[in-house]
C-alpha cells in the first residue's frame, strides 16, 4: 500500500454531503476562469454526462486494467456481457509494459434485489452508487439498468498519466433527471448499415442515453421486412441489400437491450407512405390534379399520397401489420407517426369528399385526421402496445386518447437561424399539449440535422424540456427527451460524425440534474468525452481546437 493509498483510507468516511457540495462547485469555480486548454485533466476525469452528487479528492490509485476483476453478486448475461465490455473498453487505455501494480484490484456490483430483468422500459430504475473503498470499488444498484450506468461512469473515472492508468477517489450516487433519453435514427431516406447501427447504440450506451427511436420507413424507401406482407419491402426498399431481416432488426435490439436501451420502432401513417404504395397501391389515396389522379413523382415524397382512410381494408391491413410489428420488437411502445398528414392531397381526391360527406365531417379535415388516428390508435391499443405519436394532430384540434405520447418535433425558430442570441421557440407547441394532458416528448430544441459553423452543440445544451411551464404537474408530463437525426442528408459515411459528440450535449440535459447548464465547464467534459468515444472506435467530430492524446485520427 502505498502512500496515496493511507490517505485514502484516512480520509474515506469523512465525505460528507457539505463535502460534495463544496469540493463540486469549488473545482467548477476555478476552472471557469482558465482558458479551455485541451487536456486538461482537472475536469476531464468528471463523467459526461455528470452525475447527479459527486465528490473526489486528490488521492490517486493506481489501476491496471489487465488484472482487474469484476464480481457481481447477480447471475444475468446482461452483467456478464457488461463485464466483458467494459474489460475491453478499459483494456484500451495505455500503460508502460513495466506499470504492474494495482491500488485497485476488484470492481464490485451489488444489485439489490438480484433480480434479470429481460428488457429496459419507460420507469425502469438506474439509479446506482459508486463509492472507492480500500482496494476496490464498489457499485450498488437496485437493477441491472443501475449496474449498466455505474459500469458506464466506472469506465470514465480512469485516466493515463506517466505511463500508469489512475483513479481518484470518487464517491457518486447517481440518478437519471428523465427516463426516456431517445436518439431517432431514419432508415428509410438512406438505408444505415447494421455495423453503424450498432456502433451507434454503443456511443449511446457511453452516453447513458437508453432509448433508439427507429424511424424505419417513410416515403422514400421500405426496409423493414414484413413476413406477413414481404411484398412491402420487395417492391419497397431501393434494393433487395437495402432493408432489414428479422434476424437484423432481433440483432439490433439484442445489441441494445444489453446496454440497456429501448428500441421503440416507428410505422409513420397516414402521411410519409409513399415507398407503402410500391407494394400495396391500394393503401393510398393519390392526390388528384387536373380531374386525375397523380401519383407523387420523385423528391415529393414528403407531401404526397396519404393513407387512404375511406376504406375498411386499410385498417385491417394495419392491424394484420401491427400484429407481426408487436412481437418482433419487444417494447412496451410503438410509434405511430401521424406526422404532416398532407391535407391538400386528401382534399384533391373526390373520393375522400364523398366519404367525408357521408360521415357529417363538414369539410373539416381535422375530423378526417381524428378518425384516422382514433381508428389506427385503436388498432394498435389492440395488440397491448402504448402509443407514441408526433405532435401534429394535437396542432389540429384531433382530440388523441390520453394514453397517447406525444413527442413535440416543431420550432417557431428558423431552420436557418444560427445567430448566437437566438432561442428556441417551441414552448407553446409543448403547452398546448400539456393542455390536453398527455404525456410528451420534447425533441424541437435536438434536431441535429440542423448544422451550424462552430460549437453547435451549445444550442443543444442550452435546452431544458421543462422550460415550457412554471406549474410541477406540466412539467411531470415530461417523460423525456430525443436528438433526431433526419435521414435526407445524412447515411453511413456521415452518420456517426454528425451525431457525436452533438448529441451527447441533449444526453447530458436528460441525465444530469436541472443545474447543471454552465456550457463553458460542459466544454472540458465534452471534450474529453468525445476523445473518449474517439478512443473506443466513435469517429466523432471536434468540440475544439487541439488533438487527443493518442487516439485521434
Ligand atoms: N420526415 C418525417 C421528416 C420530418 C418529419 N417527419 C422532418 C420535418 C422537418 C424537419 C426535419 C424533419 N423529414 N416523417 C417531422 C416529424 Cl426540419
Amino acid at each position: 500500500m502505498n502512500a496515496h493509498r493511507w490517505n485514502a483510507v484516512l480520509l474515506y468516511g469523512c465525505v460528507s454531503l457539505i463535502g460534495i457540495l463544496s469540493l463540486g462547485k469549488g473545482e467548477i469555480m476555478f476552472i471557469a476562469e482558465r482558458l479551455p486548454l485541451k487536456g486538461d485533466r482537472t475536469l476531464s476525469d468528471v463523467p459526461w454526462p455528470m452525475p447527479e452528487k459527486w465528490s473526489r479528492d486528490n488521492d490517486t490509485f493506481t489501476v491496471l486494467p489487465s488484472s482487474l476483476k469484476f464480481d457481481s453478486n447477480t447471475e444475468c448475461d446482461i452483467i456478464d456481457d457488461a463485464i466483458r465490455r467494459y474489460r475491453d473498453v478499459i483494456g484500451l487505455f495505455k500503460h508502460d509494459a513495466s506499470a504492474d501494480d494495482s491500488d485497485i484490484t476488484k470492481v464490485e456490483i451489488s444489485l439489490g434485489k438480484g433480480t434479470c430483468d429481460e428488457f429496459p422500459y419507460l420507469d425502469m430504475d438506474e439509479t446506482y452508487t459508486l463509492v472507492t473503498e480500500m482496494d476496490k470499488v464498489v457499485i450498488s444498484c437496485k437493477t441491472v439498468w443501475g449496474a449498466l450506468r455505474g459500469l458506464e461512469t466506472f469506465s470514465q473515472l480512469l485516466f493515463e498519466e506517466s505511463g500508469k492508468v489512475w483513479m481518484r477517489n470518487w464517491n457518486i450516487s447517481d440518478k437519471p433527471r428523465f427516463s426516456h433519453r431517445g436518439f431517432m435514427i431514419d432508415t428509410s431516406r438512406h438505408y444505415l448499415p447494421l455495423s453503424i447501427i450498432k456502433k451507434h447504440l454503443d456511443a449511446m450506451a457511453w452516453s447513458k442515453m437508453n432509448v433508439l427511436h427507429w424511424h424505419i420507413v417513410d416515403a422514400q424507401s421500405f426496409p423493414f421486412v414484413s413476413t406477413t406482407f414481404p411484398e412491402l419491402s420487395d417492391k419497397g426498399s431501393f434494393t433487395p441489400r437495402h432493408v432489414y431481416k428479422p434476424e437484423d432488426v432481433a440483432e439490433v435490439i439484442g445489441h441494445a437491450r444489453l446496454r440497456g436501451i429501448r428500441v421503440i420502432p416507428e410505422f409513420d401513417t397516414p402521411g410519409h407512405t409513399h415507398s407503402w404504395g410500391k407494394g400495396k397501391p391500394e393503401l393510398l389515396t393519390p392526390c388528384w390534379n387536373d380531374g386525375e389522379p397523380m401519383r407523387a413523382k420523385y423528391g415529393v415524397y414528403n407531401k404526397a399520397e396519404n393513407f387512404d382512410p375511406t376504406k375498411e381494408t386499410t385498417f385491417t391491413f394495419l392491424q394484420q401489420l401491427m400484429s407481426e410489428v408487436k412481437d418482433v420488437f419487444k417494447d412496451e411502445f410503438i410509434h405511430a407517426g401521424m406526422d404532416e398528414a398532407h391535407y391538400m392531397c386528401w382534399q384533391s381526391s373526390p373520393n375522400i369528399t364523398e366519404f367525408m360527406e357521408e360521415k357529417g365531417f363538414n369539410g373539416s379535415y381535422a375530423k378526417l385526421e381524428e378518425y384516422y388516428v382514433s381508428r389506427a390508435l385503436d388498432v394498435i391499443g389492440g395488440t397491448g402496445k402504448n402509443v407514441i405519436m408526433w405532435q401534429d394532430p394535437i396542432d389540429n384540434g384531433v382530440t388523441v386518447n390520453k394514453s397517447a405520447i406525444v413527442e413535440v418535433w416543431k420550432n417557431k425558430r428558423s431552420n436557418i437561424d444560427c445567430a448566437q442570441n437566438s432561442v428556441d421557440m417551441w414552448q407553446e407547441f409543448a403547452s398546448h399539449v400539456a393542455k390536453s394532458g398527455n404525456r410528451m416528448i420534447i425533441s424541437s430544441c435536438w434536431y441535429l440535422n440542423y448544422l451550424c459553423y462552430g460549437e453547435d452543440w451549445r444550442r443543444f445544451y442550452a435546452c431544458d424540456p421543462h422550460s415550457f411551464t412554471e406549474k410541477q404537474s406540466e412539467k411531470d408530463l415530461v417523460v423525456g427527451g430525443e436528438a433526431c437525426l433526419w435521414g435526407e442528408f445524412v447515411d453511413g459515411t456521415n452518420f456517426l460524425q454528425r451525431s457525436w459528440p452533438r448529441a451527447a450535449a441533449a444526453a447530458e440535459r436528460l441525465w444530469s440534474p436541472s443545474h447543471v447548464t454552465d456550457a463553458n465547464t460542459a466544454a472540458f467534459r465534452l471534450d474529453a468525452h468525445r476523445c473518449r468515444l474517439l478512443r473506443r472506435g466513435v469517429p466523432a467530430q471536434p468540440v475544439l481546437p487541439g488533438y487527443c492524446g493518442d487516439y485521434d485520427y
